[in-house]
């Protein structure tokens, strides 16, 4: 037709944004007491939640500790590696495109 661009160009997607999993490396230093305090402050989970998700970054190594738009998950990085580095633990939170 007319509109060239219908015939090479047809599907109009309905895209999502990009997720990205946000987590919590394991260290031999910072407190398991300061990890769970951290789970509860940033990502709102609860006591039994938060200590759960700890040991598993304990035993693991590493797990994701929620899933957010980038724009999000950026915000919890720095708030986790800002609150870490003010009490001096060498806590590491990272994130990555899911
Ligand atoms: N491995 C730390 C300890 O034994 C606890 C820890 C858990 C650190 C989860 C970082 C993340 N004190």
């Amino acid at each position: 037709g007319q509109d060239t661009s219908i015939l090479t160009k047809p599907k109009a997607k309905t895209e999502r944004p990009p997720l990205y999993k946000v987590m919590l490396l394991n260290d031999d230093y910072t407190p398991m007491e300061f990890v769970v305090h951290v789970l509860e402050r940033f990502f709102g989970l609860n006591h039994a939640q938060a200590f759960d998700i700890m040991l598993t970054v304990h035993k693991k190594g590493l797990a994701v500790v929620g899933v957010f738009s980038f724009e999000v998950a950026e915000t919890k990085v720095a708030q986790v590696m800002d609150f870490a580095r003010r009490h001096q633990h060498p806590l590491q939170c990272t994130m990555e495109k899911e």
